[in-house]
């Protein structure tokens, strides 16, 4: 009998400020870019639940989110504390985390910075599974002063959803007997691969539970999602059978950067693009890559509107230079008429490599960091 585990910590980052600033317990508290008052730009990366009661959540405008923070604090509601917070420590905790569940279960599959599967089959009953995601939020508690939510199930989608069921501190255990009951009443969009565009289109036809969604026989559905509908007619009903992924590396290495002032400066935008390039390279020599394939480049003009565009080379790229000379000739469009007609002015830029390799012997690529942007002459 398959039984499967995903675990998925509270709050994350919020619930480590929390502990490390003990000040801060209790009160509505952000985690994201600088909020400037009122005039910051970015966005929200998470928010503890009582800052939620106020409408923040993870990638909300942070200048949104400090508005429905002084909205609250105007109604005499607690004000809201804002912090930049540390990457580097979070991912310290996560991998800490990690630990601990390999220490419990053999085989764990690192799903995101704060969340991963785990095979519990091993011991045989769902109930004894229980036993042991109990012991894993005991220690987690213990060694890590945070709290995490575990879905037990008989695969991983099930697993997952389980997990978000009871938040914060939760244990949710859905037997494959109760499986396909489990899911009927949810939302759609609670189905893994039903983003949002997809609830709304489900939703004019008046389908919105799972239950709903049961209605369409599997040609039905492949009509409406192509390759990917018989496998969804599966999954409505409990069924999903992917394995965990034990052996993960990074697919893509990227960096983006929302500028302090809209503009449309072409030197400044290269500047950063070149600077972009740099950490990204940086990264990914980091990780061990020395080659690449696709360069994506993404633009978010001042309304809000983002686009990216990719291109992949036909034989790996293994220098600097070329991945700064490829995300140029991507960005250029996005600084004349071509995409973008009516000279809209820039927000965000971003960079990204795909397609990773570690084949060529490429010692130069390390050199290449010591160069600096080409000032214009
Ligand atoms: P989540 O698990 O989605 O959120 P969470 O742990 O903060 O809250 P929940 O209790 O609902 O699980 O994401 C984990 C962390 O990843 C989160 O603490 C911050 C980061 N994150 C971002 O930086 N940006 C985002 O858009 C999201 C969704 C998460
Ligand atoms: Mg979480």
């Amino acid at each position: 009998m398959r039984i499967i585990g995903h675990l998925d910590m509270d709050a994350f980052f919020a619930a480590i400020e929390e502990r490390d600033h003990p000040e801060l317990k209790g009160r509505p508290l952000v985690v994201g870019a600088d909020p400037a008052g009122g005039q910051g730009r970015g966005v929200v990366s998470t928010a503890n639940y009582p800052a939620r009661v106020y409408g923040i959540h993870s990638g909300l405008p942070i200048s949104k989110a400090w508005q429905l923070a002084e909205a609250a604090r105007r109604r005499g509601r607690p004000a809201t504390v804002f912090v930049r917070g540390s990457h580097r420590k979070y991912g310290e905790v996560s991998g800490r985390i990690m630990a601990i569940l390999r220490h419990f279960a053999p085989v764990v599959e690192a799903a995101g910075i704060d969340e991963a599967y785990f095979d519990l089959s091993f011991t045989g009953a769902y109930d004894r599974a229980a036993d042991l995601a109990r012991q894993i939020k005991a220690a987690i508690l213990a060694q890590e002063r945070l709290t995490a939510s575990i879905g037990i199930g008989p695969n991983k989608m099930v697993a997952k959803i389980a997990s978000d069921f009871h938040k914060p501190n939760g244990l949710t255990l859905v037997t494959p007997e109760e499986a396909e009951a489990f899911l009927a009443p949810l939302a759609v969009r609670k189905i893994p691969g039903i983003g949002p565009k997809t609830e709304q289109s489900l939703a004019r036809l008046g389908i919105k539970t799972v239950k709903d969604l049961k209605r369409f026989t599997p040609e039905e559905l492949r009509e409406r999602f192509g390759k990917w509908g018989p496998s969804l007619y599966e999954r409505i009903r409990g069924r999903h059978d992917s394995p965990l992924v034990t052996s993960w590396e990074p697919k893509s290495v990227g960096e983006q950067e929302t500028f302090a002032q809209d503009t449309r400066d072409l030197d400044f935008i290269f500047s950063r693009l070149w600077e972009l390039c740099r950490g990204v390279w940086q990264r990914f020599l980091a990780d061990g890559f020395n080659t690449f394939r696709t360069v994506v480049v993404t633009v978010r003009f001042a309304d809000f509107d983002t686009y990216s565009r990719s291109h992949t080379r036909s034989e790996p790229a293994a220098s600097l230079r070329l991945l700064t000379v490829e995300a140029m000739k991507l960005l250029m469009p996005f600084l004349d008429r071509r995409e973008n007609p009516k000279h809209k002015l820039i927000r965000l830029i971003g960079v990204r490599v795909e397609k990773l390799g570690k084949d060529l012997d490429n010692k130069c690529a390390q050199a290449e960091l010591g160069q600096n942007y080409p000032s214009p002459s």
